[in-house]
Parts: structure tokens; C-alpha cells; sequence
């Protein structure tokens, strides 16, 4: 029988974190017995705290990554006993800049909300299930060329309070452009490479990839992989809202959402005023035999909190309030939505984009525990329509899983995510050959 989602219930697993804990109370009273003292337990060993780390953290707390192709990311990183992986003051300097340009002033995740299909379970995997907490001893092999940074864990189990559990590393990902220049004859080509900073979280018998990806152009990939086991505690062959998996129509896998959400405070250029804006095109139809259909894109600029759908032809971009291009543009980095299956079960899943005016007690989509009494608690009742001044994004990307053969044993990695990319934050494309450099605009050709 599946097990009812009561509330503070946790998903089931084969080692509960209240029989570690009590494992972890027994230890500590065995050492009391034998004259240690307290100060050998795990909050002495505790590095840093969370606070300390940024802005302008410690060594320890710092990536920074130039890629062959002369592109310096850089950030703080802390984890958090909820959010897990926090990065902070994140920059981005491509080869042509003198310093590093503000991009973020902190990206995490605001929630993982996973609904069953049979409506009997219902986990809020980060403020509900020790997402956290159940961080993953990372092998070498899967940090290929990279390092493995010991990560305290808050509240974690108190007998593994240090875990090798986060990677950064670099990847290629092929072209990052190409292009004949058929007067001089020659090919231009870069192969484009990636800072990867990640994680693996447990929850139930899910592991969460929570995946971030620097590109030495400008763009930010941020995604979450669900791998590990299906559940095997849901299966249910009577109510059809499963997918039989095993021999015959025996074992049903029970349906499923996985919705999550991602909480971005941009900082673009050292400000987090940043304006808000959506465009939106409207193609007509044909307007005669000698004209084709016409696009018309107009801009909206945003100054209110909003809650905010994907359409065909929308999209929206955040705006630096300081900082501008050498081209005198303002810079800014534009939303790029991934595959999305919007679950509209509950009111903070109804739309793909939220965005509300700075609240540091704000920190999770749903379930938010750390407001005052009183204080809603999920990012649709605080988009109200408040002016913004500091804009905080969320964004949320729903997969809906219906498993499949496939997905036993262990489970491949189903990814959902987006991506953030600059829109004028560089005159020109920040991976230019010198060659190049002065074919900005409207150029001519050189004689
Ligand atoms: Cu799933």
C-alpha cells in the first residue's frame, strides 16, 4: 500500500535519516562516556559558515574557471541546509573585458514539487524530504578533469558531516561557431567549452543531478537530472494511472510530476536594479500578392511583480540598470524557457515564470518556511503586483513522468532546466578572432 503523504512524513527509503540521527546521539554519548570533549564533535569542524562565504569568500568557497577559449567565470559557492548548492556574485569575463561583469547575485533551486498522478502523494523534495541533507559522496570518475570540494553538510548525518559531493570541471561542447570567410578563404571555428559545477542529491530512491553550465560565451545552462531508482513503494495496478513495467500488466508505475523551480537574483553589473521587459511578436497574414506575412515585436517594459506565461513568440529579458556594452547598449541577459509540461494542480504551478520584488525571507516556490507567521507561503501569492526595485526571478520547468521499461535499472537521467543568455552584454561575440574584431555592424568590406 502506497503510504499516505501526512504532513513532516518522508519519503521512504532504505535508511531513514531518524535512525542515523539516533545512531549519531548514541555515538556521542559513547564519546561523552569516554572524556572527549565536545569540541571534537562536527560543529567544531565545521570550515566556514554559510554567511562568511559571500560576497568575496574564501578560498575554499571560490570557483573560478578561465577556459581555454579566455573566458573567466567566477563565483562563491555555499550549500545551504535546504536549497543544497547556492552560488553567489557570479561573474562572467570574456576575453575582451578588463573585469569581470556582475551577471548574478545568487542562483539556486526554489523547490522540487512532485505530485502523484493518483493524488496520494505529494513531497516537496528541498523544504520537505532532506534534499540537502542527502547529499552524495562523489566518485572520481564522474568529476572527469575536474575537482572534488568538500562540502559541510547543516544537519546532515553527524557521523559523515564532510562530503566529497561537489564537482566543478570543464567540458567541451563542440562548435561554438563556424564560419567561411570566402574573400580571405579561410574557416574560423572554435570549439566551445563549458565550466560544469554540480551536485547529486538523494531523495526517496531518486538521485537529483543539480547541474550548472558556464559557457565561455556568455550563457548559463541550469538543469536538474533525475536518475537513481523509480519508487518502489508506488506501484499500483488498479486505478489506470500507471505504466506497467516488468513482465505482463502485473506492476504498475505510478505517474508523476516533477516541477521544479529556480530562484535567480540578478545582479547585472553590480546592481540589482534591474529592469524587466517582455517582447512579444505578432505575425499577420500575407497582405497582398507582391508582400509576404509581417512581424511586428513590441516591448513591454515591467515594473510590477507578475506571474508570466510562455508563448510562441514571447520572451523576456532582465536589464542592467548599470551597465553598458561598447556599443553603448544596455546589457542584459534574456530567459531561453526549456521543455516544460506545466502542472496546473496547484496555484504556485500554474505559470512557467514568476517574478517578485525582493524578499530575503522569499527563498522557496512553495512550502517557503522561513517567513514570519502570517507571510504566504508559496511565490504566487507574493507575485502581487508590487513595484520592483530588486526583481527576483522563478522560474519553473514541470516534467511529467510516465515511466517506461526503460527506466529500471538504474534509472537514465531525465533532465529539465533552461537557460539564461546575454543579449548585448559584449559588443560582439565574446569568442571574436582578432581577425574579425572590426566586423561590428554594418561593416564594409576591407580593401
Ligand atoms: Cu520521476
Amino acid at each position: 500500500m502506497p503510504e499516505k503523504n501526512l504532513p513532516g512524513g518522508a519519503r521512504p527509503r532504505a535508511v531513514s535519516r531518524a535512525a542515523r540521527k539516533s545512531a549519531a546521539v548514541g555515538l556521542s554519548l559513547a564519546a561523552l562516556a569516554a572524556g572527549a570533549t565536545t569540541a571534537a564533535g562536527p560543529a567544531a569542524a565545521r570550515p566556514q559558515t554559510a554567511a562568511a562565504a559571500a560576497p568575496g569568500c574564501s578560498a575554499a568557497y571560490r570557483i573560478e574557471q578561465k577556459l581555454s577559449s579566455g573566458t573567466t567565470w567566477r563565483m562563491c559557492w555555499r550549500y545551504d541546509s535546504k536549497a543544497g548548492l547556492v552560488l553567489e556574485d557570479v561573474s562572467y569575463q570574456p576575453k575582451g573585458e578588463t573585469k569581470p561583469i556582475k551577471v548574478l547575485n545568487s542562483a539556486r533551486l526554489g523547490q522540487i514539487h512532485v505530485p502523484y498522478d493518483d493524488g496520494k502523494h505529494e513531497w516537496s523534495d528541498l523544504t520537505g524530504q532532506d534534499f540537502a541533507q542527502e547529499l552524495q559522496e562523489l566518485q572520481p570518475g564522474e568529476c572527469p578533469g575536474g575537482t572534488i570540494k568538500t562540502v559541510k553538510v547543516p544537519d546532515g548525518d553527524p557521523r559523515h558531516p564532510n562530503v566529497k559531493g561537489l564537482c566543478t570541471t570543464t567540458r567541451s561542447r563542440g562548435h561554438a561557431y563556424r564560419m567561411h570567410d570566402f574573400q580571405s578563404d579561410k574557416v574560423y571555428q572554435q570549439q566551445g567549452k563549458d565550466l560544469l559545477v554540480y551536485t547529486v542529491n538523494q531523495v526517496g530512491w531518486y538521485e537529483y543531478i543539480t547541474e550548472w553550465r558556464f559557457q565561455d560565451d556568455g550563457t548559463v545552462h541550469m538543469n536538474v537530472g533525475a536518475t537513481g531508482s523509480l519508487s518502489w513503494d508506488d506501484y499500483n495496478a488498479q486505478d489506470g494511472r500507471g505504466w506497467p513495467i516488468g513482465k505482463g500488466a502485473r506492476d504498475y508505475s505510478t505517474s508523476h510530476s516533477h516541477n521544479v523551480f529556480w530562484r535567480l537574483d540578478f545582479g547585472l553589473d553590480g546592481s540589482s536594479r534591474t529592469k524587466v521587459e517582455q517582447y512579444d511578436s505578432k505575425v499577420s497574414a500575407p497582405t497582398g500578392r507582391q508582400e509576404g506575412p509581417t512581424a511586428k515585436t513590441t516591448r513591454t517594459k515591467v515594473t510590477k511583480e507578475f506571474a508570466g506565461d510562455y508563448r510562441t513568440y514571447r520572451w523576456w529579458r532582465m536589464v542592467s540598470a548599470a551597465g553598458k556594452n561598447k556599443d553603448g547598449h544596455a546589457r542584459s541577459y534574456e530567459l531561453v524557457p526549456g521543455p516544460t509540461t506545466k502542472y496546473p494542480g496547484r496555484s504556485f504551478t500554474k505559470h512557467d515564470l514568476y517574478v517578485t520584488e525582493y524578499n530575503k525571507c522569499e527563498l522557496f516556490a512553495s512550502h517557503n518556511p522561513t517567513c514570519t507567521s502570517g507571510h504566504p507561503n508559496s511565490v504566487d501569492k507574493w507575485a502581487g503586483g508590487q513595484a520592483l526595485t530588486h526583481p527576483v526571478v522563478w522560474v519553473n520547468v514541470g516534467f511529467h513522468h510516465i515511466a517506461r521499461d526503460e527506466d529500471q535499472q538504474p534509472m537514465p537521467v531525465h533532465w529539465q532546466g533552461f537557460s539564461i543568455a546575454p543579449r548585448d552584454v559584449t559588443a560582439m561575440n565574446p569568442l571574436t578572432p582578432k581577425d574579425l574584431a572590426w566586423q561590428n555592424g554594418h561593416w564594409e568590406w576591407r580593401s
